[in-house]
């Protein structure tokens, strides 16, 4: 396996130099740089023997043929947020990729078929929402965030068709599932539990629910020297007291975070009193009536701040995603594989948001944490070791040859959807 490991951290490296920014990584969905690292995949994909194939939102699909008629799915995203580490989400395709190899060299068919997604938005790194890529291949894109624009007013249809993709087809365009036995995800913890517990790979139970927001506090713009302080309407006082409340209820409330983002003001200008501030608010919780209730005592909060300070707020939902429980039998096979590894099984919940979440939309899904160095991620100083990498590629080729006896044995293979861990 210690090859494999090897050409996945090459590969990352590699990946990991196509960006849109000269120094930092940073690949928004429809970018240049994610044609380019799109390309380069799909080359990989042909060169483990995979045919190629994108959908409408540009999702990367390679499919190595089995001798059955079902279809095991593994994958993750290609794209990143901004000045991004280079394990979140590459790190699960290229792994998906060893995984499909190492059949490849050893000649092998499995009496299911393999499909690696590489998906073309998880982060939401342009419009703000996440699962893009998932929710068309999952067949549950909602098309109302076909108007949704991006900071430069550019909306998602025309940003989808300027990619190569079909806007006209992505609320059709799943993949459909009717073949799938599951779909099964590698990804970095992103959290430093793995390597407190010092386990190099981790079975993940759930993926907490989120809500993604924009609030707009509108005051008024005014001379930084002529306006007295009580006269003022001054709209990022107004939005730096919400993000401390924000903060504030989270330590109230077990389980819940909420993050500030990305802040702007108008019009923007060092003797200007900020006519508007513009955040975003990304509120997250394992139980989704917490987060929504939450959610609205936050939106109350805004309003009244808003008008206390003689000012207005908007309030715009871009994007709810229900947490999501891990299937329990897919999880299972998964950690006999890590067992079978030698590795100690840990269970542990996901903060993160991951595709595994939308996909559960179309079948039974599973993931598995790679450790990550102090927990750090969406940041340039992510990392993992290369012997972790051997570990996860072993568990992963394990669990695929597990599935192969099931099925071989004749034990039923997976519904569509599973019961959940
Ligand atoms: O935001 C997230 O949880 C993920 O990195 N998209
Ligand atoms: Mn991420
Ligand atoms: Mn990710």
């Amino acid at each position: 396996m210690d090859a494999a490991a090897k050409t996945v951290m090459e590969r990352c490296d590699r990946l990991g130099n196509i960006s849109e920014d000269d120094d930092a990584l940073t690949r928004p969905f429809g970018s240049g740089a994610m044609r380019e690292v799109e390309k380069v995949v799909a080359g990989w994909m042909r060169d483990a023997g995979m045919s190629v194939r994108r959908d409408p939102i540009r999702n990367l699909v390679g499919r190595y043929e089995g001798t059955g008629e079902k279809t095991l799915i593994l994958g993750s995203h290609l794209d990143t947020v901004r000045d991004a580490g280079k394990y979140d989400g590459q790190l699960g395709v290229l792994v998906a990729l060893a995984s499909v190899q190492r059949l490849q060299d050893r000649g092998e068919l499995l009496p299911f078929a393999v499909e690696v997604v590489a998906f073309a938005d998880e982060e939401g790194l342009r419009f703000g929402t996440t699962y893009l890529g998932s929710s068309v291949y999952a067949g549950a894109f909602d098309g109302k965030r076909l108007e949704l624009e991006d900071p430069d007013g550019v909306t998602l249809r025309d940003a989808v068709r300027d990619f190569g993709g079909n806007p006209d087809a992505l609320e059709e365009g799943g993949r459909g599932g009717g073949d799938l036995l599951g779909y099964c995800e590698v990804h970095i913890e992103q959290g430093p539990v793995l390597e407190a517990l010092d386990l190099p790979v981790g079975m993940v139970t759930a993926i907490n629910g989120q809500s993604r927001i924009q609030v707009t506090f509108t005051g008024e713009a005014g001379h930084a020297g002529t306006v007295p302080i009580e006269r003022r309407k001054d709209s990022l006082c107004a939005a730096a007291e919400f993000v401390l409340e924000a903060e504030s209820v989270c330590k109230k409330e077990p389980g819940a975070v909420a993050t500030v983002g990305e802040i702007s003001v108008s019009p923007g200008a060092s003797n200007v009193i900020p006519g508007e501030a513009h955040l975003s608010l990304d509120l997250r919780h394992p139980d989704d009536a917490t987060r929504g209730r939450l959610r609205d005592h936050l939106e109350k909060r805004a309003r009244e701040t808003a008008t206390s300070r003689g000012g207005r707020h908007n309030w715009q939902v871009r994007q709810e995603t229900p947490a999501v429980r891990m299937d329990r039998r897919l999880s299972g096979m998964l950690g006999e594989a890590v067992q079978g590894s030698g590795t100690t099984v840990h269970e542990l919940p996901s903060g993160a948001g991951h595709d595994a979440a939308q996909m559960s939309a179309l079948t039974s899904v599973a993931m598995l944490f790679v450790r990550c160095k102090e927990g750090v991620s969406h940041n340039p100083a992510e990392s993992v070791k290369e012997k972790d990498v051997g570990v996860v590629i072993e568990v992963m080729s394990r669990f695929l040859d597990t599935l192969a006896e099931d099925m071989e044995a004749g034990v039923a293979p997976y519904e569509a959807k599973g019961e959940t861990a």
